[in-house]
């Protein structure tokens, strides 16, 4: 079977050799706990490489039942995972699980991602209506990764789906954005339209339609700031693999430094 989707995290230690973690996904739930505020830049950052990864993701928030504001919070949600479907549970709530798994389809591989302690494992168990990841007693498959000691389970689920967890995940690394980023941020990519610079990085170009915007209350500054550091990641990476926008970088460095040297403005400069 070709590879449908893959989904490259950095390997610990191996410098920025990317990994397949999951081949195959068909849909990809980033889960968040609501015991607490979500984490939106957290969770924007699994997005955009969900979407790079070319799987469709869903946000699965859990523990609804420990949520102190639970409109607030997947208001805050709602506008920071643009076009992605947002499923509120908890396990006190039999009828959010059950609408969850209702969802699922046989033959669909779904795969979960986030931080630890959220309840992965947990839903797994109540999706299957038996302690598949205590006992592990029912397994179908028991998979080792190949480059890394990180467990990969896949649980069936009645009906036919296969869930995956990915204990041990932390944070995605950001390897490449592209897709991701637009699918992501997809206000401001709409906005960018509208500045003077095709390849403008909406950082410091004159006429950066996005940068106005954000200084005129026409979008959350937390976003911009977001998209930013995502971006800078990921071309960081691709430097780091591709040897000649690695020279391309330095030779824009140098030529910028000389250029501060000969401004006026610095140019009497004693330091
Ligand atoms: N109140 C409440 N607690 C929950 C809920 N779901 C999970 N928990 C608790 O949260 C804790 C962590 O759950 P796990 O399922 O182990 O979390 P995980 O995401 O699988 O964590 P890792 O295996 O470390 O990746 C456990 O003590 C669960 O009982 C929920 O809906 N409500
Ligand atoms: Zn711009």
């Amino acid at each position: 079977l070709p590879r449908r989707t893959a989904l490259a995290r950095g390997a610990a230690g191996e410098g920025h050799e990317a990994q397949v973690l999951a081949a195959n996904i068909d849909r990809l739930w980033v889960v968040q706990a609501l015991d607490r505020a979500p984490n939106l830049r957290s969770l924007e950052r699994y997005l955009a490489v969900a979407w790079e990864s070319g799987a469709a993701p869903e946000v699965i928030l859990t523990k609804s039942d420990l949520a102190e504001d639970l409109e607030a919070m997947l208001g805050s949600v709602r506008d920071v995972a643009l076009g992605v479907p947002i499923h509120s549970v908890s396990i006190q709530d039999e009828e959010a699980i059950r609408q969850l798994r209702d969802s699922l389809a046989r033959g669909e591989t779904i795969a979960l991602v986030g931080p630890s302690g959220v309840g992965k494992s947990t839903l797994i168990n109540h999706l299957a209506e038996q302690d598949l990841t205590e006992t592990g007693g029912v397994r179908a498959g028991d998979r080792k990764g190949r480059h890394t000691t990180t467990t990969r389970q896949l649980y069936p689920i009645h009906g036919g789906a296969l869930l995956l967890d990915t204990p041990g995940m932390r944070e995605f690394k950001v390897l490449d954005l592209d897709q991701g980023l637009e699918h992501t941020f997809p206000e401001i990519d709409g906005l960018s339209a509208a500045c003077r610079f095709r390849d403008c990085s909406h950082t410091a170009e004159p006429g950066c339609a996005v940068v106005d915007a954000a200084e005129h209350g026409r979008l959350d500054p937390g976003r911009l700031a977001s998209y930013r550091k995502l971006r800078a990641e990921a071309e960081y990476e691709r430097r780091k693999r591709d040897p000649v926008a690695q020279a391309e970088y330095v030779a824009e460095w140098k030529t910028a430094m000389r250029t501060l040297k000969y401004h006026p403005k610095h140019r009497d400069r004693k330091s």
